[in-house]
C-alpha cells in the first residue's frame, strides 16, 4: 500500500515525509528524485502485548510514503497535473496533501501571504480538473468509436458514456468525486481510470510552532468547508515532528513534554489515519520470538490473513486461533484465555478483526 504525498512548493512536504519515516531527506533541495520510504503505523497494543510476552522484537505496521519532488511548473495554477507526475500520484493508494499555514519570512509564501484556505482550494481545483481532463478524454474517445459497435458493445458503451457524464457534471461544479455514490457496476469502470478525486484524501495543514494548542480550531476551520467522507483533516507542526522524530525515545517524550503537545501525536493521528484511509485493520500474532503487527484489508478472511504471514499457512491451513485485544488484556497469559474459553477456533472463511490476536495452526 503506498500514500503519496503532494502539495503546492514549499509547503512542507519534505518536512512532513522526513516526520512520517523518521528519515533525512534533504529539506528544500531542489532535487527531483521522489524520496521513497517506509513508516511505522503506531498502535499501543503492540506496546502492551509486548510487556506481556516480552518478545525479541516488535514489529509494526508498515506503509509506503512517496514524497513527490518540486512540483512540475503550473501546479498551483489550475492547469491540472500531467505527465509522469500525474502518473505517480495515479498508482499510489490514497494521497496526503500538505498544506503550508506556517509563518516564516525565509520561505517564500505561494501566494502573497501565506494563506492555508486559498491553497487547499488551489490544489483541490488541480486534483479535479486533472480528473476532468481524464475523463473528458475518455468521453470523447468513447464518442468516437461508437460507430462501429455492435449492438452489445454499444450498450456498454452507452452506460459507461451516461455515467462518465455524471462524473464530468460533479467535476465541473468544481466538487470532487469523493462523495459520488457508486454501484459495483460503476466502480469496476471507476477502476480503470486512476482518478485522483476518488482516492482516500488526508489534508495535513502544517502549522507553526506556534501553533501548537490550537489543532482544533484551525482544523475545523478548514474542514468545515468540505465536510466529506472520504477526506481527513489533520494539523502537524511538521518541522517540530520532524526534529522530534530524529531524537531517540526518551528525549522525545521528554521534549514532547516540554511543548505540552497533545497526547497523541499529530504525527501519530495522522499515520493512523492514514491506514484507515487504505482501509487498513492489523491483526497480531504473539510469541517469543515476536510480537508484529500485520496489514490486511477490512473484511480478509482467515485463509487470507494467514497467507500474509507465509504462503505455507495458507496452502496447510487447519484452523486458526483466534482471541480479541480486550479479551487478551484481561486474561494476560493465553493459558488462561484458554481456560476461560476465550481463545476461539476460527476456520478458513472466519473474517478477521482489527486487533485480534490469532494464531494459525497448519499442516504442509
Ligand atoms: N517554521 C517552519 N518552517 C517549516 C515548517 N515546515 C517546513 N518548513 C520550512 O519550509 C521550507 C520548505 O520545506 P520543505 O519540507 O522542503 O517543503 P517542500 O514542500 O518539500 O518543498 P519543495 O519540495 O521544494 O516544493 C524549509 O525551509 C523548511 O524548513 C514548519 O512547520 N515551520
Ligand atoms: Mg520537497
Amino acid at each position: 500500500m503506498e500514500i503519496t504525498i503532494l502539495g503546492l512548493p514549499q509547503s512542507g512536504k519534505t518536512t512532513v515525509f522526513n516526520a512520517v519515516t523518521r528519515g533525512n531527506a534533504q529539506v528544500s533541495a531542489y532535487s527531483n528524485k521522489p524520496n521513497i520510504g517506509v513508516a511505522k503505523v503506531p498502535d499501543e497494543r503492540l506496546v502492551l502485548l509486548s510487556d506481556l510476552f516480552k518478545p525479541e522484537r516488535t514489529v509494526q505496521a508498515e506503509v509506503t510514503y512517496t514524497d513527490l519532488p518540486v512540483a512540475p511548473q503550473g501546479l498551483g495554477k489550475t492547469q491540472g497535473i500531467s505527465g509522469e507526475y500525474l502518473n505517480m500520484l495515479q498508482r499510489s493508494d490514497a494521497l496526503v496533501l500538505v498544506i503550508r499555514d506556517f509563518e516564516d519570512p525565509s520561505v517564500p509564501s505561494f501566494g502573497d501571504s501565506v494563506d492555508s484556505e486559498a491553497d487547499l482550494n488551489t490544489m483541490f481545483y488541480e486534483l479535479v480538473f486533472s480528473d476532468l481532463e481524464i475523463v473528458g478524454r475518455r468521453i470523447d474517445k468513447l464518442e468516437s468509436n461508437k460507430k462501429g459497435l455492435k449492438a452489445q458493445q454499444l450498450d456498454e458503451a452507452n452506460y459507461e458514456l451516461e455515467f462518465l457524464s455524471k462524473l464530468k457534471q460533479k467535476l465541473e461544479e468544481g466538487v470532487g468525486l469523493w462523495d459520488y455514490e457508486y454501484t459495483d457496476k460503476d466502480m469496476k469502470l471507476l477502476s480503470g481510470f486512476q482518478l485522483l478525486t476518488v482516492k482516500p484524501l488526508i489534508v495535513v495543514i502544517n502549522i507553526g510552532e506556534e501553533n501548537i494548542g490550537n489543532e482544533t480550531i484551525i482544523e475545523d476551520k478548514l474542514s468545515g468547508s468540505f465536510s466529506k467522507s472520504k477526506i481527513i483533516t489533520t494539523c502537524i507542526s511538521g518541522k517540530t515532528e520532524m526534529d522530534l522524530s530524529q531524537m531517540d525515545e526518551d528525549e522525545e517524550k521528554e521534549f514532547r513534554d516540554s511543548l505540552g503537545l497533545q497526547t497523541e501525536s499529530g504525527l501519530n493521528r495522522m499515520l493512523r489515519l492514514s491506514y484507515g484511509a487504505l482501509d487498513l485493520i492489523s491483526f497480531i500474532t504473539v510469541g517469543e520470538d515476536e510480537v508484529r503487527a500485520w496489514p490486511i484489508t477490512k473484511g480478509t478472511s482467515a485463509l487470507k490473513a494467514s497467507g500474509k504471514i507465509h504462503s505455507d499457512l495458507e496452502r496447510g491451513f487447519i484452523r486458526a486461533e483466534v482471541i480479541s485485544y480486550e479479551d487478551m488484556k484481561e486474561c494476560q497469559t493465553l493459558a488462561i484465555a484458554r481456560e476461560r474459553g476465550l481463545l476461539r477456533q476460527e476456520g478458513k472463511d472466519y473474517i478477521v478483526g482489527d486487533g485480534e490476536i490469532m494464531h494459525v495452526l497448519f499442516n504442509v
